[in-house]
């Protein structure tokens, strides 16, 4: 047959082997041959069945996206489903790994499914700005019901083989063997005679569908979409799958997937999909690791109590260190407390939880992290206190040891020349709550070395963090570009904008939420104490502070809230406070638009990630992206600022910030020169040609 796929034949059972690493995509050259070979065993008498499976680590994970934005050549997926459904014959699709996407498609072409007991089956196409454009929409309703098909395909979550077997997804769920147990199943089948059911024609999954329900459940879906088409445009395909005949519905699913695959959302996503993964292969990637038994983690405040959870979540023993028993205490307080809410909220387990607990061994003495093969400090942010630690670590840590600090701006390269090993040294700088962010920078200092890094990275991905790997700056690449994002945050509340109309403009954008409600989420004196260390102001969040509105902590900051409430709400105080501050600066309020925040805000964010590229701090461009993305919340249909930057147009962005530097003077609005060549050759390689 071909690379790609392989024939073999066990009696009157033929077994189609897929044959395309790393991950089985439905490349041309697995089409093509696919095709051939359903069209033989079709019509070939002595072919009693049909077994579809694949070899490697995992059944087919979706169409190849890197063939998306290409002329797609023939056949495509919907003509080799099609096709399949032409087959008398029994056919069926033998899983294992993941079922995602085209390949799930694929197999709900064939009659039957069997699994694998670890095998997960989804339809992630939403994460990538489309929809399941194979038929998905049409033909998982008939078979799960239209609500759970709802769930699958706009979540993008994959389930597990009992989930789907319990669902009728799959018919058989096997532990090991699968492809001997398939054949077996398929044979049985066969022997039992037909006529065999296309999935096109069944509806047990329609029936008693309550329309209005479900109305309802994609109406709270898409309050949840902030600006995503194709959330909405998943549910509007399951619906037709309901109300069209499978034709109609078919062609409208196919009228969504090439609306969706040709817009910029999509581009962004997939982007971002690519982006993720190139990030981890950061230059000069050694392929030597250390090993990684036991971790020490130091300080059980906010941050080093959610490493430590990070941690023993990835599957690592930790050895929590903290001054006296009673801070020990109370961090360990804090993480059963977290475990004890997922396990409430039904997304933990109490084993689960209990077997997380068991990873953790508290300790007060340093010389109880000598057994660490990687030692975290997350104490105080503060240079003379890291360096004190790290001199202890110094002399208790074994040889080869990783050492990492949490630090979120501090120079790494003068704390690892305060220690005897720096090439044992490196940032690892989660996102609070570490537990949760799925982002972590991880700081290659001057004299990192290559395998210490490529141990952090395979750590990360280990530990289900999104790892970027960034130079040492002042704040790297995440808090140094929003510190350029937030430089003109004040001047806005002086000039006339309130914190909820630049909020707005933010959220309208797509974020998540706007700068002064972060603030107030995260704390307004934290910013305070940074500020105060480095004889900065903000005059207005400086004077909240003085009166002691940290933000939701203390219910009130910029916002007021109610007790135990979390939304915001307008505080005529603040906004008194706004205007005597400006007044005493013979600031008079204007009217100021939503796109001049954008421009004040969003664009000296792209510039200071040019800055970035310019003096190689982020390796590419769309780590930055992934950074933002991951670490801030920058909205995926948007593809991260870098990324973004290109949909707005450099040119533009360029003009709008000499205005700017006109108006103000302030170095935020400088053009770095790598923005004015990206504007010239619309890529953010230095190198790129016009
Ligand atoms: N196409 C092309 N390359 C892919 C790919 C895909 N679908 N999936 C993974 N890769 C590459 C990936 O870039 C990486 O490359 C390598 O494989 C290993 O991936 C018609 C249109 C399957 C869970 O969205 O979720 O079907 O970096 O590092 O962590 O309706 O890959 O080694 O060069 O992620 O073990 C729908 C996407 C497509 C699934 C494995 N399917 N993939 O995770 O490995 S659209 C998806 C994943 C579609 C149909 C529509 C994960 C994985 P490199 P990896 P992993």
């Amino acid at each position: 047959m071909s690379n790609s796929l392989k024939l073999n034949r066990d009696g009157d059972v033929a077994i189609v082997t897929i044959d395309n690493p790393p991950v089985n995509a439905l490349s041309f050259h697995v089409r093509e041959p696919l095709m051939q070979a359903l069209i033989e065993l079709r019509d070939d008498p002595s072919v009693a069945a049909i077994v579809i499976a694949c070899a490697g680590r995992t059944f087919i994970a979706g169409a190849d996206i890197t063939e998306f934005g290409k002329p797609m050549q023939q056949p495509e997926l919907r003509a080799i489903i099609a096709t399949l459904e032409t087959i008398a014959k029994p056919t069926v699709a033998a899983i294992h790994g993941t079922a995602l996407g085209g390949g799930l498609e694929l197999a709900l072409g064939c009659h039957f499914r069997v699994a694998d007991t670890g095998a997960k089956l989804g339809l992630p196409e939403v994460k990538l700005g489309i929809l399941p454009g194979g038929g998905g929409t049409v033909r998982l309703p008939r078979l799960v019901g239209a609500v759970k098909a709802l769930r699958m395909i706009v979540s993008g979550v994959p389930i597990g083989a009992a989930q789907a077997h319990e669902d009728g997804l799959v018919d058989a769920v096997f532990e090991g063997g699968l492809t001997t147990h398939a054949v077996n199943f398929a044979r049985e089948i066969a022997r039992k005679g037909g006529p065999f059911q296309p999935v096109r024609d069944r509806d047990e999954g329609l029936k008693e569908t309550d329309l209005a329900a479900f109305d309802a459940e994609v109406a709270e879906l898409a309050k949840k979409a902030r600006g995503l088409d194709a959330p909405i445009a998943c549910a509007r395909a399951v619906r037709n799958a309901v109300t069209l005949p499978f034709n109609e519905a078919l062609a409208a699913e196919r009228a969504l997937f090439v609306t969706l695959v040709g817009g910029d959302q999509s581009r962004a996503q997939r982007h971002l999909f690519f982006a993720e993964r190139e990030a981890a292969k950061f230059p000069g990637k050694d392929t030597s690791k250390r090993r990684i038994g036991r971790v020490g983690v130091i300080g059980a405040g906010t941050m080093g109590g959610g490493i430590a959870m990070a941690f023993a979540n990835g599957g690592y023993p930790v050895t929590l260190l903290e001054t006296s028993h009673e801070e020990l205490r109370r961090g360990m307080g804090t993480i059963e407390k977290n475990y004890t809410v997922s396990v409430t909220r039904g997304s933990l387990t109490e084993e689960a939880r209990d077997e997380r607990l068991s990873r953790f061994k508290g300790s007060t003495d340093y010389a109880d992290l000598a057994d660490c093969d990687l030692i975290i400090e997350a104490v105080f942010e503060d240079m003379a206190v890291k360096k004190e630690v790290f001199g202890k670590l110094d002399a208790v840590a074994k040889p080869g040891a990783i050492l990492a600090t949490n630090t979120s701006y501090l120079d790494i390269n003068e704390i690892a020349a305060s220690t005897s090993r720096p090439q044992d040294v490196l940032g690892l700088h989660f996102f609070s709550p570490a537990n949760v962010m799925k982002l972590l920078e991880i700081v290659r200092a001057q004299k990192t070395a290559p395998d210490a890094l490529s141990t952090a990275v395979d750590m990360a991905r280990r530990i289900g963090k999104v790892a970027v790997v960034v130079g040492v700056c002042h704040g790297f690449v995440g808090n140094r570009m929003l510190a350029a994002r937030g430089s003109e945050s004040e001047a806005l509340l002086l000039e006339g904008a309130t914190p909820g109309q630049i909020d707005k403009a933010f959220t309208d954008f797509g974020w998540p939420m706007g700068p002064f409600q972060m603030g107030d989420l995260a704390g307004l004196d934290i910013g305070w104490r940074n500020r105060k260390a480095r004889g900065q102001a903000a005059v207005i969040a400086d004077t909240l502070c003085e009166q002691g509105r940290f933000g939701q902590k203390t219910g009130r900051g910029f916002y007021l809230y109610e007790a135990g409430a979390r939304s915001p709400v307008a505080d005529p105080e603040v906004e008194t406070l706004i205007r005597e501050k400006a007044a005493e600066r013979g600031i008079a309020a204007r009217a100021i638009s939503a796109g001049e925040i954008i421009e004040r805000t969003l664009y000296p964010l792209v510039n200071e990630g040019a800055k970035i590229l310019e003096e190689g701090i982020a390796a590419r461009a769309s780590d930055i992206d992934v950074v933002w993305v991951n670490g801030y919340g920058f909205p995926v249909g948007k593809g991260g600022p870098m990324f973004w930057a290109g949909l707005e147009g450099a040119g533009k962005i360029i003009e709008r910030l000499e205005y700017w530097h006109r108006q103000t003077g302030k170095d935020v609005f400088r053009p770095a020169p790598l923005l004015k060549r990206m504007a010239g050759t619309g890529s953010w390689e230095p190198d790129a040609t016009a």
